[in-house]
């Protein structure tokens, strides 16, 4: 790659870009492999990856639990996608899309497949009646908040955390646009969070729980190494509320489940039952201690 950069007529795909995820990007869609995906004894079978777009699944499915919804039992499946495991036949028959999360509903008379975290969120939300405003202004407010994080994340994510974090040379026109767009966004939280409690009003909501992983993760600085780059602590009703979800139970519980890196305590790679987080998975596996 050299610059300056003059595109060709007709693009073409240089497969080792050098980006961080260039081994697993490429322009077409489709399985790359049969592989059949596993069905635990729950209705419902989560296949995720403990990324900001996963966690917002696990959340849910951890609050609906603590609401007492037992319907709400599930299997987290880990798909490694940095292993490619997101193009098998099985995974991609979930989601045509090929990225985490995916979720199987196996409780009605014949399956149902859905995909996108946002889809994800409202479908369950609306099979339990619960997290989500039952109609009028509220449930407008909280939908706002929530395709306002399905469109805002892209930037944040695929813009400033790519170019900042990710991409094999910084580029200062690239992390100047999206470092722009990422504290305005951090702006436009920090204002509603300044007049309301949580997103879409008094209620802890399916907003909330879409929102947090990024931007909750992004105001306490762990998201790309980025908090005094975009001086986090500037945005302090974001941190509020970044810290009072980061509280609930089940906010601790679900970003724990299929989580494959940092300190082995915050780490569950498969959740097959609520009894999992106290003998987590990975110490069953662990060899015995010399
Ligand atoms: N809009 C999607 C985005 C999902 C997404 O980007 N997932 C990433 C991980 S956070 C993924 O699976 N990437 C694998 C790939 O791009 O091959 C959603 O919210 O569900």
């Amino acid at each position: 790659m050299s610059e300056p950069y003059t595109p060709p007529a007709v693009w073409t795909w240089n497969s080792a870009n050098g980006g961080r995820f260039a081994h697993i990007n490429r322009p077409t869609a489709g399985p790359t492999h049969d592989k059949v995906l596993p069905v635990g004894r729950h209705p419902l079978q989560l296949y995720s990856l403990a990324t900001p777009n996963g966690v917002k699944v696990t959340v849910m499915l951890e609050e609906l639990l603590a609401l007492g919804h037992a319907g709400a039992e599930y299997d987290a499946w880990l798909i490694p996608i940095t292993e490619g495991a997101q193009f098998g036949s099985g995974f991609v028959a979930v989601n045509p899309n090929s990225k985490i999360p995916a979720l199987m509903d196996h409780s009605g008379a014949a399956p149902v497949r859905v995909f996108e975290s946002g889809a994800i969120l409202l479908y369950l939300a609306e099979k339990f009646g619960a997290l989500l405003p039952a109609g009028g202004a509220a449930r407008a407010e909280c939908l706002s908040w929530l395709f306002w994080q399905m469109g805002s994340a892209p930037y944040l994510g695929g813009g400033f955390g790519h170019f900042y974090a990710y991409a094999p040379s910084k580029i200062e026109y690239a992390i100047d646009r999206f470092a722009m767009e990422a504290k305005r966004q951090l702006d436009v939280l920090n204002r509603r969070l300044a007049e309301s409690r949580y997103l879409a009003g008094d209620g802890y909501s399916i907003a909330d729980i879409a929102v947090w992983p990024w931007y909750g993760a992004l105001a306490k600085g762990q998201l790309y190494e980025a908090g005094e780059f975009l001086q986090v602590q500037d945005y302090t009703h974001v941190q509020r509320w970044a810290d009072e979800i980061a509280q609930r139970p089940a906010a601790k519980r679900g970003r724990m489940v299929n989580r494959t890196w940092g300190p082995p305590e915050t780490q569950l790679h498969e959740r097959h039952e609520a009894s999992d987080f106290e003998t987590r998975t990975q110490d069953k596996l662990a060899p015995p201690a010399a």
